[in-house]
């Protein structure tokens, strides 16, 4: 049994809430790094032996250095903060695994609690009108559960939802046990590890048999303003709303002024509490945050007065002064009113999706089913999947909204193929961004779907079938993977085929679900069946205005439940002559909807408009459809037969295919189209004397290309991945003819060695770097991501290599290369190094890295210039001189910082909200700040 005293949490901090904006602590790193310790430091006593470096394991600072994070506790409670967070930032399995200490993740995450607890009650006691909370703080891992790490294989992942789910409950338990008020998920930057968090503790809440406060934070790190894996605000907001959460809100990667419009947007749509806690700036070139307590105050008391959020601290660089500064703000601000949100259908992919009035009706692509496409089940049997994810694009294409995914077919293992195309389609950000429809007849396939998914989907379906017991119990799992669900109209008497008996069971399934399941009616979607007619069997005649008549009922008496069917059921026994079915499908569609029909699993591409169907056809039609006279069949058979075969399916032109050559490779690069890749390198080959021109040419434009779009915030990173991929499949056709046409040249021009340092897992542009240099003859080993100093060190060592590359995308990555250079100089080694990676900088590596090492480092820009510095670097002839040139400029660069002292800035309000992100008037753009 878990104790946990306080049960009256959730209201108690809401109702202070209604009263005053709450502050929360700052970074706990910053002050970390204040006391400089050293290994012994870190190790303390009971881990004096440990056979890991354990320096940098802040956590493990709960159990050998607690006196430390207690003073720092100490000192932001001084400053004012309401809130503290636990030092637990990685104290889950996944992250200690760095360290192999998997095992002392519970008493890390106690320890930490018991320490924050016992300091806030200090200061409660001392002040009980300002009661001072504890936060446990759930990181996001080092793992994402919805990208791969690994270019070539977009399917993989490194961690899986159970494994997260696992390791976060464990971490939450510890976390209430130590005495915490409130579990904060946070840093969010894959919603579906934040899904797994909150799927924990919801089982952890069910124990208790009490709510838990939940705060979640994500962040935002993209400049299209997305989340890392590729979700928009919204689609995030909508991901998560599933628990009754204390706030929601924003952290990390932006400062303040970077954040301001993303936090309003945030403010209008969430009607929880919102929390904010930027950053101290961006990060400067030497990856430090350092905007002052004065002029961060400035955009923290600009939200304030704009009523942006209900709770404010800060994050990475901020410190007690921070704090300080925004308690007094936070005394005299007024409070966020949370919005009155009208109750709307609200589901999401890497995109939101409201359905509401406005949307009309929701077309819900049927055709990625293999029961109900043969040539998509062919395509799955043959495990061709790439042309399976073909269909899904072209229902996207031709306007499908949500896309229907069954993999139910006795003949396949349908969880594990749902599991592999599911993965595979959320690295299609054209597919992905939909929100999904999981559809089997298995619970066990749903659940497999509901593990891939990072948005809001939709479980097709559940139904009184198998008594109320297990419906409700499946409805409780549903909400808490945070999905809606198809409800079919079936009870344990089996399907409802009259109006009568589709009105009783959808009545008795909304009781069920609204009182028993706590289940949101704005997530249940009712399909009433929508059943074959024109069969010939009388019985069958009535079946669509059953249809139409029980969607009116249930959208009169079952408030903000939707309603859905598969449309084309209804003309089955048409089958073969599909201008007959789609002539059927969109007069069905014309009444349904204006009943109340919300969304439909159709093939899109084939809808016709309601005013095309020729007027004969149409009468015929409708006759059949309203049960209008007894031989309606029949006449539309014998219309049928006269037009068998009419109308086909239509591709819609892809008028890129026309374009030079050239442009086509540079297109189907931004675009991360793979497939006439080969046709089109072949045709390239004619044109151009040498393969690598192929290369450098037009392929290495559209990567440019990539890169420009991705820094405007135009692309994101899923997207950024698939044009890797393409890159990727195009070297690989084309590297045997580039070796072909060297024969005879130097062999090797010299053996690279390509890593992304420790804690990164970024490595987009070092796989560019590394397939450009190979096409260059370099010799590449390319150890992946995340290697630590010593594993790069001793692999370049016993292969003898000529270079050395780093790469590293997050800002602590800057750090480990300053390490990896000293580490260097211990050894003696004197292997050139290139940097790179996004917040790599050529001053940086100046001032910080080359300073700290005793052989030549040098910073490459992008992937295209990887080559000549290379070159130059592992010239027989030049290489020397190069070495000294780069040295002493590095040296010049070094010495102009060191004189540039920077004066700091100090801005008026006015000033700071000139230089703030805000909207336009109507909100369609983002207008950047002004240079001040
Ligand atoms: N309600 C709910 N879910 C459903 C259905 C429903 N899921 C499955 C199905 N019914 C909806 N999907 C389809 C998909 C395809 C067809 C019909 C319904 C279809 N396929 C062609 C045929 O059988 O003639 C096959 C064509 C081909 O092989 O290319 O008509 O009612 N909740």
């Amino acid at each position: 049994m878990i104790k946990y005293s306080k049960k009256d949490s959730l209201q108690r901090i809401r109702s202070i809430l209604e009263q005053r904006v709450l502050v929360l602590d700052g970074a706990m790193g910053t002050m970390i790094q204040r006391y400089n310790l050293t290994e012994e430091d870190y190790r303390g006593e009971s881990f004096k032996d440990w056979p890991m470096p354990l320096q940098g394991n802040n956590d493990l600072l709960n159990i050998t250095q607690a006196h430390i994070i207690e003073a720092i506790h100490r000192e932001y409670l001084e400053a004012g903060a309401d809130i503290l967070e636990t030092n637990t930032f990685n104290g889950t399995k996944i992250s200690m695994a760095d360290y192999g200490m998997e095992d002392y993740v519970y008493e890390i995450n106690l320890r930490a609690a018991q320490i924050a607890r016992k300091v806030a009650d200090e200061y409660t006691a001392q002040n009980p009108e300002k009661p001072r909370f504890v936060a446990g703080a759930m990181g996001p891992t080092n793992k994402t559960a919805s990208l791969s790490p690994d270019v070539n294989d977009p399917g993989y992942r490194a961690v899986q939802f159970d494994e997260l789910r696992e390791d976060y409950y464990q971490q939450a338990k510890a976390l209430i046990e130590g005495g915490v008020d409130i579990l904060l998920v946070e840093t969010i930057f894959d919603t579906l590890n934040a899904k797994a968090a909150l799927f924990a503790i919801n089982n952890l809440m069910e124990e208790i048999g009490a709510k838990i406060p939940v705060m979640v934070s994500g962040t935002i790190t993209d400049a299209s303003g997305r989340t890392l894996s590729g979700q928009t605000l919204e689609a995030f907001l909508n991901s998560v709303s599933h628990i009754d959460l204390l706030s929601i809100g924003l952290n990390c990667a932006l400062g303040a002024q970077e954040m301001r419009p993303h936090l309003e947007e945030l403010a209008q749509k969430s009607s929880f509490f919102v929390s904010a806690y930027p950053n101290a700036g961006l990060p400067n070139q030497f990856g430090e945050y350092d905007q002052s307590p004065h002029e961060m105050g400035l955009h923290i008391q600009d939200f304030l007065e704009h009523e942006f959020t209900n709770i404010i601290g800060g994050c990475c660089g901020t410190t007690p002064e921070h704090i300080r500064k925004f308690v007094q703000y936070a005394q005299k601000a007024n409070v966020r009113k949370r919005p009155n949100i009208e109750t709307k259908t609200k589901l999401s992919g890497l995109e939101a999706l409201r359905i509401d009035e406005s949307t009309n009706f929701i077309n819900i692509g049927e055709r990625t089913n293999v029961s109900g496409s043969r040539k998509f089940a062919r395509l799955i049997r043959e495990k061709k999947y790439e042309e399976a994810l073909d269909i899904a694009h072209h229902q996207v294409e031709g306007g499908a909204q949500i896309i229907d995914v069954c993999m139910d077919d006795a003949m396949l293992n349908a969880a594990e193929e749902m599991d592999t195309f599911l993965k595979l389609l959320i690295a299609e950000p054209d597919i992905a961004k939909l929100p999904v429809m999981i559809d089997s007849s298995k619970w066990e396939v749903i659940e497999t779907g509901l593990k891939c998914l990072q948005g809001k989907a939709i479980v097709n379906s559940i139904s009184l079938k198998e008594g109320e017991k297990s419906f409700i119990e499946r409805a409780k799992i549903i909400k808490a993977y945070g999905a809606a669900t198809v409800v079919m109209a079936f009870d344990e008497k089996g399907q409802a085929s009259s109006y009568e008996r589709k009105i009783e069971i959808c009545q008795r399934a909304y009781q069920l679900l609204t009182e028993k399941a706590q289940f949101a009616p704005q997530d249940i979607i009712f399909d009433p069946n929508i059943l074959s007619i024109g069969t010939g069997i009388e019985e069958h005649n009535n079946y669509a205005v059953d249809f139409i008549e029980s969607t009116k009922w249930i959208k009169e008496h079952l408030p903000y439940a939707k309603v859905s069917g598969g449309v084309s059921n209804l003309s089955f026994s048409f089958r073969g002559n599909n201008m007959v079915r789609e002539a059927i499908h969109s007069a069905f569609l014309y009444h349904a909807i204006k009943a109340g029909m919300d969304m439909g699993i159709v093939n899109p591409t084939l809808l016709q408009i309601y005013d095309d169907i020729p007027k004969d056809l149409l009468h015929l039609v409708e006759d059949l459809i309203f049960n209008r006279r007894a031989d309606a069949t029949d006449r539309l058979l014998e219309y049928a037969a006269q037009h068998s075969g009419e109308t086909q399916e239509q591709k819609p032109e892809q008028l890129w295919r026309n374009k030079p050559i050239a442009e086509r490779l540079s297109y189907a690069l931004v675009k991360g189209i793979t497939q006439y890749i080969e046709q089109d390198i072949a045709e390239a080959r004619q044109t151009y004397p040498f393969s690598l021109d192929i290369i450098e040419g037009p392929l290495m434009d559209g990567m440019n290309k990539v890169g420009e779009l991705f820094g405007d915030g135009k692309m994101f990173l899923p997207q950024v991945v698939k044009s890797a991929r393409v890159m990727k499949k195009a070297v690989a056709i084309l590297l045997p003819y580039i070796e072909e046409e060297n024969q005879g040249e130097r062999s090797s021009a010299g053996k690279v060695l390509l890593a992304t340092v420790k804690g990164d897992v970024h490595d987009i542009g070092k796989n560019i770097v590394s397939v450009v240099l190979a096409c260059n003859n370099f010799e590449i080993i390319d150890m992946g991501v995340m290697v630590p100093t010593d594993q790069i060190l001793n692999m370049a060592i016993q292969e003898k290599v000529d270079l050395i590359g780093l790469s590293g995308l997050i800002t602590p990555s800057l750090e480990e290369m300053v390490h990896f250079g000293r580490e260097m100089k211990r050894l003696s080694l004197t292997i050139p190094i290139m940097i790179g990676g996004a917040t790599t900088s050529e001053i940086h590596t100046a001032v910080k890295i080359a300073p700290e090492t005793n052989t030549t480092v040098v910073h490459v820009k992008d992937a295209s210039t990887s080559v000549g510095i290379a070159a130059k670097l592992l010239s027989k002839s030049n290489s020397e001189m190069y070495s000294k040139e780069i040295k002493s400029k590095y040296m010049d660069i070094a010495q102009q910082h060191e004189h540039r002292q920077q004066k700091k800035n100090y801005l008026t309000l006015e000033q700071a909200r000139k230089n703030a992100y805000h909207f336009n008037a109507d909100k369609s753009k983002i207008i950047k700040p002004k240079k001040l």
